[in-house]
Parts: C-alpha cells; sequence; structure tokens
C-alpha cells in the first residue's frame, strides 16, 4: 500500500514537472513572440519616419532651387505651382470670400478666447478683415463683448442659441439618461458624466450652421479657445476652399475613443441600409477612409478588410467647411437620423465622428482637403509642417515637445488618409499603393 502511493507521488511530481515545463516553456515563446512584434513594428515606425523625413527634405531642396515655385499643397503633390508669391489664394483684399471666424465659447473662457484671437489674427486674419461670430448657451457679458472687439480685426457678432437648438430634446429618457451617465462615469470616459458637454456635441453637430447670425456666410472656420497657430498662413484658406471647390478643411486627422461612441457605426450603417436613394457608395475611397484597418505604414495586411469603422475622424476645433454642406437635405437627414437614435446624450457621440464621417458618405473625395500648411496646437497635441524651408519662411514658433506632434503618432489617421485621400501622390509612388 506505501509502496504504490509513494508512486503515485513520484509519477504525479513527473508530471507536474512536465507540465510546468510545457506551461513555461509556451510563456516564454508567447512573450518572445510578442517582443518581436513590438519590435518589429518600432522599427517599422521609424524607418517610415526617417523615409518621411527624407522625402521632404528631397523636396525642399528641389523648392530652394526654384523659390519661384512655392509651396505644395496637400489635395495633390510637391509640384504644385499654387503658392506662389503673385498667386491669386494670396490676394488680401480683391477676392474676399464670404465667410466668417466662428468661436462657440463661454463667458469664463475669455482670456483662452483672445489668446486664441490674437494668434489667429496675428498669423492670418490682420491682412484679411474677416468677421468674427460669437455663440453661446447663455448672453454673453460686456467684458467679453469689449474685449473681443478691441481684439479682432474685422467686426465681431455675438448671438445667444435659442434652447431649442442647445438643451437635452423632451424625448431623452431622464431614468435611462441618468443611469448612463453614471454608467460612463464609472467607466472614466472622458466627460463621460458632463451634461452640457452633451449639448454641445449634439449642437456642433446638428445646429450651428442654422442660426440665424450665420445665414448670411458661406464658410465658417470652426475656432476654440486656447488654441494656438505657429505660422503664418500662406494663403487665405477660405479663398482656397472656395476657387478649389472644396467643402471640408481640416488639419489632424486621429482615432475616437471607441468608449464614446459604442454604436455609432451601427447607426450610420443602418442609415446607409434605409437610404432610399441609395446614393452613398461604400466601395469609395473615403468609406475606406473610415472602414480600413491597414496603413501605408502596415503594408502587409494585419487585419482583413472589414466594414467596422476604424475611429478615424477628423479633429473638429478645426475646421473650415462651406456652411451649405451642412445645411443641405443629405446632411440634415443623416443628423436628424442619428440623432434618433439618442447616441448624442445615452452614449457621448462626438462631433468629430458625426461631421467626419458625414464627409465620408456625402462628399466627394476632391471635396475635402487636408490644409498641411498650417501650424496649429489644441492640447495635447499638435501639427506643424514638416519641410524646414517653410518654417523659415513663414516665421513658424513652435515649443512643444515633440512627443505631442500627432502626424506620425500611433493614433494619427494620416499616413491612411495619404492612402485613400486625394493627397500625397509621392507617397503613394513609394509605397505602390
Ligand atoms: N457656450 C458654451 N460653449 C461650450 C460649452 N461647452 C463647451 N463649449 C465650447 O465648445 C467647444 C468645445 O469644448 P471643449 O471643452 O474645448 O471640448 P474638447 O475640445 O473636446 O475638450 P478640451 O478642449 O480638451 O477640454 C469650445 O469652443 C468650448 O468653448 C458650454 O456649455 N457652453
Ligand atoms: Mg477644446
Amino acid at each position: 500500500m506505501v509502496t504504490k502511493s509513494k508512486y503515485l507521488r513520484k509519477v504525479s511530481k513527473y508530471l507536474l514537472f512536465i507540465s510546468c515545463l510545457i506551461f513555461s516553456s509556451r510563456y516564454i515563446y508567447f512573450c518572445l513572440l510578442n517582443y518581436s512584434i513590438l519590435y518589429k513594428e518600432f522599427n517599422l515606425e521609424k524607418e517610415y519616419y526617417n523615409e518621411s523625413n527624407n522625402t521632404l527634405h528631397r523636396y525642399d531642396n528641389i523648392r530652394r532651387r526654384n523659390l519661384r515655385h512655392g509651396l505644395k499643397i496637400s489635395s495633390s503633390s510637391y509640384h504644385d505651382n499654387i503658392l506662389d508669391e503673385d498667386y491669386e489664394y494670396v490676394n488680401k483684399s480683391s477676392n474676399k470670400v464670404n465667410a466668417v471666424l466662428l468661436m462657440l465659447v463661454r463667458n469664463w473662457e475669455l482670456p483662452y478666447a483672445l489668446k486664441s484671437m490674437r494668434s489667429l489674427e496675428d498669423r492670418f486674419n490682420h491682412d484679411y478683415q474677416y468677421d468674427w461670430v460669437f455663440l453661446n448657451d447663455v448672453p454673453f457679458d460686456d467684458a467679453f463683448i469689449e474685449a473681443t472687439t478691441l481684439m479682432a480685426s474685422g467686426e465681431t457678432k455675438y448671438a445667444l442659441i435659442p434652447s431649442s437648438d442647445w438643451d437635452k430634446p423632451d424625448w431623452i429618457d431622464d431614468d435611462y439618461f441618468e443611469e448612463r451617465l453614471n454608467e460612463m462615469e464609472r467607466q472614466n470616459i472622458i466627460y463621460g458624466n458632463s451634461k452640457s458637454y452633451r449639448n454641445m456635441c449634439r449642437f456642433n453637430s446638428g445646429f450651428f450652421f442654422r442660426q440665424k447670425i450665420l445665414n448670411q456666410y458661406d464658410y465658417y472656420f470652426r475656432v476654440e479657445p486656447d488654441v494656438e497657430y505657429f505660422c503664418d498662413f500662406p494663403y487665405d484658406p477660405f479663398q482656397v476652399m472656395s476657387q478649389q471647390k472644396k467643402k471640408y478643411g481640416f488639419v489632424m486627422t486621429l482615432v475616437e475613443y471607441e468608449s464614446t461612441i459604442p454604436t455609432l457605426w451601427k447607426t450610420v450603417r443602418d442609415y446607409i441600409k434605409q437610404d432610399k436613394k441609395q446614393t452613398i457608395d461604400t466601395d469609395s475611397e473615403l468609406y475606406q477612409f473610415i472602414t480600413d484597418w491597414n496603413d501605408i505604414r502596415t503594408p502587409r495586411s494585419r487585419v482583413e478588410s472589414t466594414d467596422r469603422y476604424n475611429m478615424c475622424h477628423f479633429w473638429s476645433n478645426f475646421e473650415i467647411g462651406d456652411l451649405n454642406f451642412f445645411r443641405s437635405d443629405e446632411y440634415i437627414r443623416f443628423f436628424d437620423y442619428l440623432d434618433s437614435s439618442g447616441g448624442f446624450y445615452y452614449e457621448r457621440w462626438g462631433d468629430a465622428p458625426v461631421h467626419s464621417i458625414a464627409a465620408m458618405l456625402l462628399l466627394k473625395e476632391s471635396e475635402i482637403i487636408h490644409f498641411d500648411e498650417i501650424g496649429y496646437l489644441h492640447a495635447p497635441y499638435f501639427t506643424i509642417p514638416q519641410s524646414n524651408y517653410f518654417q523659415l519662411k513663414h516665421r513658424c514658433i513652435c515649443d512643444q515637445l515633440e512627443e505631442s506632434r500627432i502626424d506620425f503618432s500611433g493614433i494619427s489617421c494620416l499616413t491612411r488618409w495619404w492612402k485613400h485621400g486625394p493627397g500625397k501622390k509621392f507617397m503613394r509612388e513609394t509605397y505602390q499603393l
């Protein structure tokens, strides 16, 4: 009896030893595999970063040789001549467009509003004197009106947003709404428990362009408090928009927090399905931009092609847009459909993914422009034209840490835009896309 149990103990010891060996070797293999993937990705990232720098400096040299042929604009290639000194986009007075600088802002944000205004006036508007329009859900106070009027080179106008365009609609279920706010707070979602943030996002998605004070304008440039523009503008972006028939312009593109929009994509897909006019082309390059999970930094396919939203959007704290696009029946139908699902309140849908998805579904590729000659900071991220020559010529000053530069970071969608958007032909040629 004793010898048998001894024998059993011995066998189980061996079994334990062998299974430990198998388990640990698997574990080590798994660690090594992960390490090698991470190492390869890190190197790939570095490689593309260097490659991109080299390419840009190669073009710097071409530009230095021929200063009359200034800088490219992002819509095509580095060989565009559109920024010649005497080119019409740089005409400061006669080609002024029917456009407005637009800021939604609270009274207490006055110092930050002034900071943004000073920067934009110095870098762009003092040469053009476009009007400023300020919107608020409560009346602006005298101090705000006085200081912003003195800071602006153009006329300033102020409007109170009607409660029907700002406040939570009656059909939102209050109990469920409270439940969702608490739940999102528990999950530590940024602005997850804020009611006013939701009003703001819904207003910016569906109502800003309906404000009466904007009726007289065709284009807007959204400005937020506490942002900065790093370089002199090399052109009037409104003239670029109007002459090239652009409807949406951006400077940064990155991925959205998925937890703020769990059902947004499903709602968009439902919208597409029920769209009786069947005008939305899901084979377009723009649709690929928001559903492709690979970019030019990942040449080998990591994720099979899907119809899932990849979270890419244009960061809407900077946007230059055609108000008539947002006023169109197509956009309003799209917004109303999303709004009726309650997602602006039960979740925390941002205006950035809503504007961006609408642009991808309703605009043509040629109607969107990446203004990559504009240096811009909205904390925590910034972007600045890469070319050293540009930075010198346009008096750029950027004191930010390199880590905050968005364009080549892991969360940026810019390289995906280069793959599917209309710009950067040279990149596509390099990578044979
Ligand atoms: N009038 C008014 N403006 C608001 C309100 N909430 C936000 N805004 C404005 O809406 C814009 C976006 O709000 P932000 O707080 O900057 O939101 P964000 O850019 O997502 O986040 P951070 O800038 O990182 O805080 C800014 O221009 C704000 O001034 C509000 O309750 N009332
Ligand atoms: Mg902001």
